[in-house]
């Protein structure tokens, strides 16, 4: 019956009729998309999972598939129409609101070593403070690089688009990770296997591990959500509705850990309100809200996590010291910063903070005590990411957004003049430094699905070695991380 159902479905849909796109969909996606598009062996089709791929994108996988995956094409099969109105069904919502609620987050838990259950010490002999993590995007791989030898050590499958930095534990044994699609996992590097996973929204931003390894909070967009969860077994804890002081509620941000203030931070989307959870204490999980002037849509704390250096994607940004629980200043930034992406250093005594600038060619450098922009570095184009290290004296840009995007531009902390730069390939994207624990090194990503990580000797700036990779997004080393590196994001 089903077979019959399918057969004319596909008939009339390459014969040029359009179909229904629901019984396209049923027919030909739900097996692995699943029946209410949650997303089952593939990846979620909300609105929300398909917010970053362009309209001829996603019409270009829907015809053609996804080499190297099980998607495959359907060009053949359904005629034009049907796929166009199948592209714009699946960036309609739902008839009802997607639920993920406590019992769907508990039940998609599993549990591949059980605490307690494993070596208490690494099964190889790199140092294990100097692994980085690459991930990458194009078949969906994570990558364990030895950061002395500069030599993949594994390489494991990781879930669906994974996004934002891997927090690992303290002592850099554990790493979470969280995709775009919600599930968190939770990987042993000493041991070199996934520990457990578990789904804690539909679609997720980032999360954020406790400094005392206990706690581990995902921030959601779908269902708009906080989720606490025990760091240990990644049991669920909590679900916290993301509703602002109206009733009105709102997509999370980012959620980061203030590792001072033993408390998790979240910025949230769509209300001017930040939440300050206490992981320790006698008001611990209670969260503390502070009404913001505007929403927050990226943000940037100062080394000691007393001051959220803000902006939203509309207005200029501004300066919220915690502590007092209000807004102290406001920030000359124009364009949109992408402040999550700054890092801060010591120039002439005293601590400034850079942020690349997403619409803009231009480095914002900012005086961390009067919170007034003391230099604007003009670089190729706008980009994504700035990084550096303690141990050397240049930060490097990139300029991903622009024609640019081949080259990294390589600035001098101290003049903030540019004095060199590298193109990896030329006419094919690179972006996304991380140093190796030293400072030696820098490596860059060339992000493409022929791609290779591309290590540099951050001091002559020359090619030192090439290891190819899946289209490599960021690198994270263990070292740099755990130590809260000026130069990198934590
Ligand atoms: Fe990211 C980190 C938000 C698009 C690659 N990105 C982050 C973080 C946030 C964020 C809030 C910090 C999370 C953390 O570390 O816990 N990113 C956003 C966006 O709002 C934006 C512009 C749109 C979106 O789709 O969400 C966006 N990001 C991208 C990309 O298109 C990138 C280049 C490719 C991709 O994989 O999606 C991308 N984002 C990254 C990377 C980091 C990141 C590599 C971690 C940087 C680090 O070194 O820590």
């Amino acid at each position: 019956m089903i077979f019959w159902a399918s057969l004319f479905v596909s008939l009339a849909a390459s014969a040029g009729t359009p179909m229904d796109p629901a019984s396209v969909y049923r027919s030909h996606c739900a097996a692995c998309h699943g029946a209410d598009r949650f997303g089952a062996m593939g990846p979620a089709l909300l609105p929300e999972s398909l917010e970053r791929l362009r309209p001829d994108a996603l019409l270009d996988v829907l015809r053609n598939g996804r080499p190297a995956t099980q998607m495959q094409g359907f060009a053949g099969e359904l005629g034009d129409a049907t796929l166009d109105q199948l592209a714009g069904w699946l960036r309609t919502a739902p008839a009802g609101t997607p639920r993920w609620e406590q019992a769907d987050i508990r039940a998609s838990r599993v549990i591949y070593h059980a605490p307690g259950t494993l070596a208490d010490r690494p099964v190889f002999s790199a140092d294990p403070s100097n692994l980085f993590l690459v991930v990458e995007s194009g078949t969906h791989h994570v990558t364990v690089l030895d950061g002395d030898k500069l030599e993949p050590i594994h390489r494991f499958r990781s879930r669906f688009a994974l996004h934002g930095g891997p927090k690992f534990s303290r002592d850099g044994r554990y790493v979470f990770m969280a995709s775009r699609d919600g599930w968190v996992s939770k990987y042993d590097l000493w041991n070199l296997t996934l520990v457990a996973e578990i789904r804690a929204g539909l679609n997720t931003r980032n999360l954020a591990v406790s400094d005392d390894g206990e706690w581990v909070t995902v921030g959601n967009t779908l269902p708009q959500t906080l989720v606490l969860l025990r760091a240990g077994d990644l049991s669920l804890e909590r679900v916290y509705p993301v509703t602002g002081a109206d009733g009105k509620s709102s997509r999370v941000s980012a959620v980061y850990d203030a590792a001072p203030r033993r408390a998790f931070i979240a910025a949230l989307r769509d209300i001017p309100e930040v939440w300050e959870i206490p992981y320790a204490g006698k008001t611990a999980f209670t969260p503390r809200v502070i009404g913001l002037t505007d929403v927050l849509d990226d943000f940037f704390f100062d080394q000691s996590y007393r001051h959220i250096l803000g902006a939203s994607r509309s207005a200029a940004g501004q300066v919220i010291d915690l502590d007092a629980g209000r807004k102290v200043a406001d920030l000359a930034l124009t364009g949109m910063p992408h402040l999550g992406s700054g890092i801060t250093w010591v120039r002439d005594g005293r601590e400034v903070m850079a942020s690349p600038n997403l619409k803009q060619g231009a480095i914002s450098v900012i005086d961390m005590q009067t919170w007034k922009t003391v230099a604007t570095i003009p670089t190729n184009g706008p980009g994504f990411f700035l990084r550096s290290h303690e141990a050397t004296p240049y930060a490097w840009a990139d300029a991903m957004m622009s024609p640019k995007r081949d080259t990294l531009q390589v600035i001098d902390k101290q003049t903030l003049a540019v004095v060199g730069s590298v193109t990896p390939s030329p006419g094919r994207t690179a972006a996304h430094v991380e140093f190796t624990r030293d400072g030696r090194y820098a490596l860059v990503s060339l992000m493409e699905a022929d791609g290779a990580i591309v290590v540099y000797d951050a001091e002559t700036l020359k090619e030192v070695k090439r290891l190819p990779m899946d289209k490599p997004i960021g690198k994270y080393n263990v070292f740099n991380k755990t130590t809260r590196s000026s130069g990198t994001s934590h």
